[in-house]
C-alpha cells in the first residue's frame, strides 16, 4: 500500500532540521528515547486521574526501581493503568528530584494548559495578577488580552528598565497598591538572571503566590547553571518540557507544599497548592492526559538528570555569550548589552536599518532558522518590529561550540549587510541576488552536515 503523503512531507522536515541551523531560543533537538517513548502505544491509553504514592514509604519513595516495580491503588476513571501509573510516578519523581520540588504535575498538555491551571487554582474570577509586560518580554499568556485567561483575571503589567532588567522598583510599587493574588515572574524575551530573593521579598509583604514561569530556561535550572526559584521562597514554577530541558512538547508545574490525596477538597493554603494544582490540571482545565508524552517527560527528566545535562547547559550559556560577543563585534546592537542565560536579542533595526522581518526572512534563505521579535517600547509595529531573538540550546545539543558560534555571528552580519544593499523585503528573492545567498547557504549546510542530530545515524 502507498505510505500516506503525511510521511514524504516528514521526510523533508528531517531533511530541513539536518541541513539548516536552529537558533529560535525556545526549540531544541530531542534524544531518539525521548522521541521513541513519544511515538509508543501510550498514545492508545486513557488514564483521567492520577497515580498514587499510597505504600511508597520515605525511604523508597526515590528509589527509581521500587517505583517502577509497584502497582498501588490509584485515583483513575479507567481500568488497565498498571503500566501508566508507574510510567507517570517515574516522571514525577525525576521532576521533582530534578528541581528540588514537593510535587509535580506532569500532565500539562502545554506551558499556556500549565500556567492556566495556576491561575485557576489560586485564583477566583476578577483576582489580579502582577506579571512582565509581553512588550517588554513577557508571555501571551500572562495577561495579554486576547486570551482567555485576561478575560477571567485581572492582569496588571510592570516592564524591563533600558537596559534590560527586570523594573524591580516598579514591580514593588504596583504590588504594595494593588496587593496582588500572584506576582508572576516568567517571559519569553528576556537576557537577564531574576532576582528572585528580591521578588520573594515584595510577595511575602503582600501576601501574593509566587509563581516563576521558567520554560525558557528549565534546562538551565536543571543543570545547576541558573538559580532555582523554588530554592528562593517561590511557592510555584511552570514550563515547558521542551525548550533547554529537551523533552517532548509539553508542560510541567512543580510546587512546594503538602502533598495529600486528591479526593479531599482542599482549603486555598498555600501548602495545599500541591493539590490545588493538580485539582485544577484535572478536572479543572484538562481531560486526559498524554500518556505517551508524560512517558517521554520521564526520559528527558531522566537525561537532565545525568552529569552531562550539566556540561550541556553550561555550554548553551558559553556559547550563547560567544555568539553574543561577536554579534556585537561585527556592529550589532544587543538588547541588554549581551545575555546571561542562552538568549540573545537584537536590535537590527538600530543596527542595521533592516526589519527583524526581512532579516528573519533572509536568515531562512540561508538555512539560518530564528525570529523577529519586538523591542521593549519598540516603534514599529508588531508584525514588522525592530528586532529578532536567537538563542543557543538547539546547535549546542549538536555539539556546536564557540568556534561554531563566531561562524554563525558572521555569516549574520554578511546576511545583514546583503539586506541594507537590497533595501526592501520584497527584493529579497531576486535573481539579482541568489548567488549571494546560495553562497552562505551552501557553507551553512556544510556545517550543519558536520553536527548530526541526536535522532540520526
Ligand atoms: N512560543 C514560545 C517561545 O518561542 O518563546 C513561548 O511559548
Amino acid at each position: 500500500m502507498k505510505k500516506d503523503l503525511v510521511f514524504d512531507l516528514l521526510k523533508q522536515e528531517k531533511l530541513r532540521q539536518r541541513k539548516g541551523l536552529e537558533l529560535i531560543p525556545s526549540e531544541n533537538y530531542v534524544s531518539k528515547d525521548v522521541l521513541t517513548a513519544m511515538g509508543s502505544v501510550l498514545t492508545n491509553k486513557y488514564s483521567e486521574g492520577y497515580p498514587s504514592f499510597e505504600g511508597i514509604s520515605e525511604g523508597t519513595l526515590w528509589s527509581e526501581t521500587k517505583i517502577a516495580d509497584k502497582v498501588l491503588p490509584n485515583y483513575r476513571y479507567y481500568g488497565g493503568q498498571a503500566n501508566v501509573d508507574r510510567i507517570e510516578r517515574l516522571a514525577i519523581r525525576r521532576a521533582m528530584k530534578l528541581f528540588h520540588a514537593d510535587h509535580a504535575n506532569v500532565q500539562p498538555h502545554s506551558g499556556a494548559n500549565a500556567n492556566e491551571a495556576v491561575y485557576f487554582a489560586w485564583c477566583e474570577p476578577g483576582d489580579k495578577i502582577l506579571a512582565m509586560n509581553l512588550a517588554h518580554g513577557g508571555h501571551l499568556t500572562h495577561g495579554s488580552p486576547v486570551t482567555r485567561s485576561a478575560k477571567i483575571y485581572k492582569f496588571l503589567s510592570y516592564g524591563t528598565t533600558p537596559d534590560g532588567d527586570i523594573d524591580y522598583k516598579e514591580l514593588e510599587k504596583i504590588a504594595l497598591k494593588e496587593k496582588p493574588k500572584i506576582i508572576l515572574v516568567g517571559y519569553s524575551a528576556f537576557m537577564k538572571v531574576p532576582d528572585f530573593d528580591r521578588v520573594a521579598k515584595i510577595g511575602k509583604k503582600v501576601g501574593a503566590l509566587l509563581m516563576a514561569d521558567m520554560a525558557h530556561v528549565a534546562g538551565l535550572i536543571a543543570g545547576g547553571v541558573h538559580p532555582n526559584p523554588l530554592d528562593h521562597g517561590f511557592h510555584v514554577m511552570t514550563t515547558t518540557t521542551h525548550k533547554t530541558l529537551r523533552g517532548p512538547r509539553g508542560g510541567l508545574i512543580l510546587s512546594k507544599g503538602n502533598v495529600a490525596s486528591p479526593l479531599k477538597k482542599p482549603e486555598k493554603t498555600l501548602t495545599n497548592i500541591p493539590i490545588l494544582i493538580d485539582r485544577a490540571v484535572f478536572p479543572g482545565t484538562q481531560g486526559g492526559p498524554l500518556e505517551h508524552v508524560i512517558a517521554a517527560k520521564a526520559v528527558a527528566f531522566g537525561e537532565a538528570l545525568q552529569p552531562s545535562f550539566k556540561k550541556y547547559a553550561r555550554n548553551i550559556v558559553k556559547n550563547a555569550k560567544a555568539l553574543a560577543k561577536r554579534l556585537q563585534k561585527n556592529g550589532f546592537i544587543l538588547q541588554g548589552g549581551g545575555t546571561e542565560n542562552h538568549l540573545v536579542l537584537v536590535n537590527v533595526k538600530e543596527s542595521f536599518g533592516v526589519s527583524g522581518k526581512m532579516f528573519e526572512k533572509a536568515l531562512d534563505m540561508v538555512g539560518l532558522t530564528l525570529n523577529a521579535n519586538a523591542l521593549p517600547c519598540d516603534k514599529e509595529a508588531a508584525f514588522r518590529p525592530s528586532g529578532v531573538r536567537l538563542g543557543t540550546p538547539a546547535i549546542t545539543t549538536r555539539g556546536m561550540g564557540t568556534a561554531e558560534m563566531e561562524k554563525i555571528a558572521d555569516w549574520m552580519t554578511e546576511v545583514a549587510k546583503l539586506c541594507v544593499e537590497i533595501g526592501n523585503e520584497k527584493d529579497l528573492t531576486s535573481k539579482k541576488y541568489a548567488p549571494a545567498f546560495e553562497k552562505i547557504h551552501k557553507q551553512v549546510v556544510k556545517l550543519a552536515l558536520k553536527f548530526p542530530l541526536p535522532t540520526e545515524g
